[in-house]
């Protein structure tokens, strides 16, 4: 799925701003055509969760709409017209001059819809978008689940979810109206690979409408400009560049070759794309992860998207401060914990050369009644994730769950049929399942790389980090020799609330939050099959209420309004080495 942008053949409108909004908890404003108007909306932000933005939304779970008039400029005539929503949690239902358009079912992924005879152009619209966000056992994420399937430390929450963040809810990321051509390029596939000093670029290119059989892909770089004529077959058109003495994307040189690709008619071109690609290879060899063919040790963090009033929707001034805070501590790394994150924060870091796991948003599963529609979900996530972020650089693995509750024997089938569909959308990436029961995973033997969260030395074995370090030590020990695959220690980490400190340190200070950091950093460093360390977490965050959560999960290493704590500084050492 190509983001849309601008230029002489597409336009994009971003209706961010103020919407009209109304809460629906008797759910009766399709039955009384609200989605032709409705009175008695108030504004609401968007994007943004809805959930802080006034004193009655805070835990709403229901439905609600969303309103939003907006002029289509004449110059779009005879062009195709398309609405796009970048997210929505949980589910969305959309409507255009009182016309149903489309749903959507996912809080974390764009969908779009071609509008084009449903508007007016030259003239006033209106969209109206439902949101919805109940918990139910069988949606994904999963709340609400019987109680016989709940983990004992999910057992009283409110709002009653199966995970531990907070259920923001609402129009998470930009509404965009955006134009293209009747024929146009609608998808571009890249995939990278290295010889020697060469860089291969193999392009597939999808277009649609009647005209258009051939075109051109250029590659742009600072030493070299390739470009190739493309013959379509139907709508498909494939090949390969070959650049010559190629500057590869990495970490420490996240360099960019420029892609273009035009569609041509026998009146010239008729539509074209660009894309910032970087070459590069990822792979599992042995022990090891491979960037580039040589082995890379992943620092980092689990992340959310969360903070005050905005809640989960897109802040473009906190991104950047997240990427300042993460070069400054010296981490190259981190995982779009627990679903994917805004295309605004992928650009970002292929940008500032950061390596991802990229999740889908398969959290706190459990197996039992509706397991077949949660794979089905699940699918339709690694579907959407991949048809989104598959020209990333940045993005070098694909999760398809955290910590699933996986202990029944059903687990087994739906893990190996999520990794074979990951593989055979996208094989150029490791895909891997991020675990917490380790030894006793049943399905550890299908992912190329293993993924596990601890906490010995908080939830077991509080204040005792001799002990947490030395079972740490023995089970990545008995992990490695079973499975011969690498291992990122993917979550650790210890509560702090800020300020508070001890000496020695005992749970809940800052020390003791920077010794067992500290501890485990040292223990993973000294396994040579271990392929990264995330801290848990990067800052503070939102939870639902639970007696174990003072308002915020506190591991975060900074606050949830980005001030470090002892651990930050003490990383940046280790880390960045000052
Ligand atoms: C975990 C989960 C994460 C939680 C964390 C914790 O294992 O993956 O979502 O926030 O533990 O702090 O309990």
């Amino acid at each position: 799925m190509l983001y849309p942008r601008m230029n002489e053949f597409r336009d994009v409108l971003d209706l961010s701003g103020f919407f009209g909004f109304k809460l629906d908890p008797d759910k009766i404003g399709e039955k009384e055509r609200w989605q032709e108007g409705v009175e008695g909306c108030r504004d609401i932000a968007v994007p943004a969760s809805w959930n802080e933005q006034f004193l009655d939304t805070k835990n709403y779970m229901g439905l609600a709409w969303y309103f939003k008039k907006f002029y289509l400029p004449s110059a779009w005539q005879g062009k195709l017209i398309w609405l796009r929503v970048g997210s929505a949690n949980y589910y969305a239902k959309v409507w255009v001059n009182g016309k149903f358009i489309g749903e959507h079912e996912g809080g974390h992924l764009p969908f779009q819809f071609e509008i084009t005879d449903k508007v007016i152009v030259g003239g006033e619209n209106m969209i109206a978008i439902a949101v919805e966000n109940e918990l139910s056992p069988t949606r994904v994420p999963p709340g609400n689940i019987p109680a016989e399937d709940k983990s004992s430390s999910r057992n009283q929450l409110y709002p009653n979810v199966h995970f531990d963040f907070f259920p923001y809810s609402g129009i998470h990321r930009p509404v965009y109206l955006f134009s293209t051509p009747r024929n146009y390029i609608e998808d571009i596939t890249v995939v990278t690979d290295i010889e020697n000093k060469k860089g291969i670029v193999d392009y597939k290119i999808i277009k649609q409408g009647g005209d258009g059989e051939r075109g051109y892909v250029h590659l742009v770089g600072d030493k070299v400009k390739l470009y190739k004529e493309i013959e379509f077959r139907g709508n498909l058109a494939k090949g390969r560049l070959v650049v010559e003495d190629a500057s590869f994307w990495s970490p420490e040189n996240p360099y960019f070759y420029e892609l273009t690709v035009e569609l041509c008619s026998s009146k010239g071109i008729i539509d074209r794309y660009s894309l910032s690609i970087g070459i590069r290879t990822i792979e599992v060899r042995g022990n090891k992860l491979h960037l580039n063919k040589k082995a890379i040790f992943l620092k980092g963090f689990g992340k959310h998207e969360d903070f005050p009033i905005i809640g989960r929707g897109l802040n473009h001034a906190l991104i950047i401060k997240d990427f300042s805070l993460m070069k400054w501590i010296g981490a190259n790394s981190f995982r779009t914990s627990h679903y994917p994150y805004s295309e605004e924060m992928m650009d970002i870091a292929d940008k500032e050369g950061f390596l991802i796991i990229d999740e889908i948003p398969a959290v706190g599963l459990f197996f039992g009644k509706g397991t077949e529609r949660r794979l089905t979900l699940c699918k339709q996530y690694l579907n959407e994730l991949i048809s989104r972020d598959k020209n990333h650089p940045s993005v070098i693995i694909w999760s398809v769950a955290n910590e699933p509750h996986s202990t029944k024997p059903e687990a087994k089938h739906f893990f190996k049929e999520l990794y074979q569909h990951a593989k055979n959308l996208d094989s150029s990436r490791p895909v891997t399942l991020v675990s917490m029961l380790g030894l006793k995973e049943q399905s550890l033997e299908y992912f190329d790389l293993i993924c596990l969260n601890r906490y010995y030395g908080w939830y077991s074995e509080p204040g005792q980090l001799d002990l947490a370090c030395h079972k740490l030590d023995q089970e990545l020990e008995e992990l490695h020799k079973i499975h011969r695959k690498p291992i990122i220690l993917t979550e650790f980490g210890a509560g702090a609330i800020a300020g508070l400190h001890a000496h020695p340190p005992e749970l809940f200070t800052e020390e003791y939050q920077a010794e067992l950091i500290k501890r485990y950093c040292e223990v993973v460093e000294s396994k040579p099959y271990m392929a990264g360390e995330h801290i848990w977490c990067f800052a503070d965050f939102k939870t639902a209420q639970h007696s174990r959560r003072a308002i915020l999960n506190r591991k975060g290493v900074f606050t949830r309004t980005r001030e470090p704590k002892l651990a930050a500084h003490l990383l940046k050492r280790i880390w960045a080495g000052s």
